[in-house]
């Protein structure tokens, strides 16, 4: 009982009074950005479930996934390195690369947890995997039981419209990856996320007499498209010409390179202002849906009696566009896509708001910490521990996330979002800045949040790409392991 000493060596360190093992609740949302949440500020889109867990536990304000889709993010986050260091890009598992060594909940049955997934932790395709009802891109060692949530995505019964590429209103409702929304007949079980609930609610329940610990991922699909819910969660977005879109500003791309353009904008996707308003309500209707499941499952560990000696995390896996300077989904690497929801209660800890720059990768050696498990050298992330006695502590300076398809990284620090796409990293940087337009944004976050003028190109900004350009650099130097 090795990790039981551990443990009772990190209780004696945290003050927490319970002597028993804790447990790990991992809520991981998909494609769902801050933005859309009330505990993050959203005043059309409540999320009471949500915000109730923020509220007792650790809100992070300045979170960032490590890749800006699904594949890579969690690969990441599961096996605790950086994209580029596994060279995991793509819809992959991760366990080629890492051999025999432990993903995060891997690490913890290791060490006398019993671990679990309900749908989604790794990468599954949505909605086809959802659909199939298949294992995606997961890794069975990870875990001692899993269950996968088919559901009907868009082909749920009720009334469906498909708001991309459909300008004249004759393209039925469509699988794949487009926007499609669907208010449904029925009840929350018709549909995987509510399937997902309900199984997490019964594994809670049998946890609750089981001698050992767990660590339990549910993974919940929306509000990844389509955006299919049922017809309740709709009735606060409706009408939608009521949904207001973000701020439009002439000229906004003009001062930005090509591959700054994401790869879904209001253009590409011919939607007109009244889809792009039902975009963003039949969204929020997801993600209203997405709440009431997650109230579910805290509701089961509260009568449980287990709530107390469970720590529990939300987050997604990456952020999401809703019309920001006309993009739409995800892989961009402005905040509204690279940022992420994070919310972290620590039984015994008081709750908080920290706006330290923290990583998803910070989860693994963070829980593992907590919960007094031994630590792993190799991990590329850091342990966030210090943060929940004290909110005001800085664990990272920066955020570094990647937009692998189209190989654009972020630096993003307090001050700055410095954004560069090529790989090559040219060094090139005399007779001007012309360049900089082929592959560089540089956005004031104190003056500019919202990011709308990109820096990169003026003289006085110069020295600051310089020295972005370098630390670049170093980072993606730093981040290629030998240990793989
Ligand atoms: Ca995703």
């Amino acid at each position: 009982m090795k990790w039981f000493a551990a443990l009772l060596l990190a209780l004696g360190h945290s003050g927490a009074l319970s002597s028993e093992p804790l447990n790990v609740l991992f809520l991981i949302s998909d494609d769902l950005t801050y933005t859309a949440l009330s505990c993050y500020g959203n005043e059309v889109c409540r999320t009471p479930n949500i915000d109730k867990l923020a509220a007792e536990g650790t809100r992070f304000t300045e979170a960032y996934c490590q890749g800006t889709y699904c594949g890579p993010s969690r690969a990441s986050f599961m096996s605790g390195y950086y994209p580029h260091a596994t060279g995991v890009l793509g819809y992959k598992s991760p366990r080629p690369q890492i051999g025999e060594r432990s993903t995060w909940s891997q690490h913890f049955r290791n060490h006398g947890y019993h671990a679990a997934r309900v749908s989604k932790i790794f990468h599954m395709g949505v909605p086809g995997g959802i659909e199939s009802g298949g294992d995606g891109a997961d890794d069975p060692l990870s875990w001692d039981e899993k269950y996968n949530s088919k559901g009907p995505e868009w082909r749920a019964p009720g009334d469906g419209e498909t708001l991309q590429k459909n300008p004249d209103g004759q393209r039925p409702v469509v699988g794949g990856n487009t926007f499609v929304v669907v208010e449904a007949d029925g009840d929350d079980l018709v549909h995987s996320d509510g399937k997902t609930a309900a199984k997490a609610v019964e594994l809670i329940g049998k946890y609750a007499t089981m001698e050992k610990p767990f660590w339990l991922g549910v993974g919940f699909v929306r509000p990844h498209v389509p955006f299919v819910a049922p017809r309740k969660y709709y009735d606060a977005f409706k009408p939608y010409s009521k949904m207001a879109l973000p701020e439009k500003f002439p000229g906004d791309w003009d001062d930005i390179p090509k591959a700054g353009i994401n790869y879904c904008t209001s253009e590409n996707m011919q939607m007109d202002l009244r889809k792009q308003k039902k975009a963003v309500g039949g969204y929020y209707a997801s993600v209203a849906y997405l709440d009431a499941q997650v109230g579910k499952v805290m509701d089961a560990l509260e009568k449980s009696g287990m709530r107390r000696r469970t720590i529990v995390i939300f987050t997604s896996d990456h952020g999401f566009h809703l019309g920001e300077h006309d993009f739409w989904a995800k892989v961009s690497l402005r905040d509204e896509s690279a940022k992420v929801p994070l919310i972290i209660s620590v039984p015994g800890k008081k709750p908080a708001v920290c706006h330290s720059f923290v990583e998803l990768l910070d989860l693994y050696p963070t829980l593992s910490s907590l919960c007094g498990l031994p630590e792993q050298s190799r991990l590329q992330g850091k342990d966030l521990s210090k943060t929940f006695d004290d909110p005001n502590h800085r664990v990272r300076e920066e955020a570094f996330s990647v937009a692998p398809m189209r190989t654009g990284f972020l630096l993003r620090n307090r001050e700055w979002a410095f954004i560069q796409y090529g790989e090559k990293l040219p060094n090139r940087l005399i007779g001007g800045f012309e360049h900089g337009r082929n592959g560089i944004e540089l956005f004031d976050m104190t003056k500019d949040p919202r990011q709308f003028h990109n820096l990169a190109d003026s003289e006085a900004h110069r020295d600051t790409v310089e020295a972005f350009r370098r630390k670049l650099k170093e980072k993606l130097a730093s981040v290629r392991t030998n240990d793989l």
